[in-house]
């Protein structure tokens, strides 16, 4: 069974670059939870005020174990919402932080309407992912990682620095 590694944080924080980065650096298997309930259809109802979709909690949890169980390599897991994952199969739980004011101009550049930046940019002055993580896991498997003024691959180059030494080098070389 493959270990799971979280890549949580607020949208915009940079999940996605990070976690393609990551699983290419220690031959990790990536999942991206929004485009895997998508992919899947593990959704119930598309939510127009919020524009996303809403998960099937129990399905999704499903899948995702059932990947974690199959998979012989690390499974990165990309999500905003990492409560989802219950804590005894997470070994580290990485929260990226953005400042608020960088976070909304990448939000705006993704082409966002202003409701949904506010949002967002709201949620991550209030810290709710990591609040939300350290009340779900244990709070030594949670590291929050500044990615404000980091490029993606400086970003990697601090988890990897992080999980070194956890990791026995016998089962995944981390560089
Ligand atoms: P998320 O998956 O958290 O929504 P993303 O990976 O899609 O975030 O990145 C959002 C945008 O920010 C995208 O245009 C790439 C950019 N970005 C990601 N990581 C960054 C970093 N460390 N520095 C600067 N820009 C970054």
């Amino acid at each position: 069974m493959g270990k799971v590694i979280i890549i949580a944080g607020t949208p915009g924080t940079g999940k996605t670059t990070t976690a393609k980065l990551l699983s290419k650096k220690i031959n990790a298997v990536h999942v991206d939870v929004s485009r895997y309930v998508i992919e899947n259809k593990l959704y119930i109802d598309y939510d127009p005020r919020h524009l996303s979709y809403v998960i099937d909690e129990e399905k999704v949890i499903e899948k995702l174990i059932e990947l974690v169980e199959k998979s012989d390599k690390i499974v990165i897991i990309d999500t905003h919402y990492p409560e989802i994952l219950p804590p005894d199969t997470v070994e580290y739980v990485f929260v990226l932080r953005t400042n608020p004011l960088i976070l909304e101009d990448r939000l705006r550049k993704k082409g966002w309407p202003w409701r949904k930046i506010r949002e967002n940019v709201m949620a991550e002055i209030l810290s709710i992912v990591v609040s939300n993580a350290i009340n779900r896991f244990s709070e030594d498997k949670v590291f929050e990682i500044d990615t404000s003024n980091k490029t993606p691959e400086k970003v990697v180059e601090e988890i990897t620095g992080v999980i070194k030494g956890y990791i026995k080098p016998s089962k995944q070389r981390i560089d």
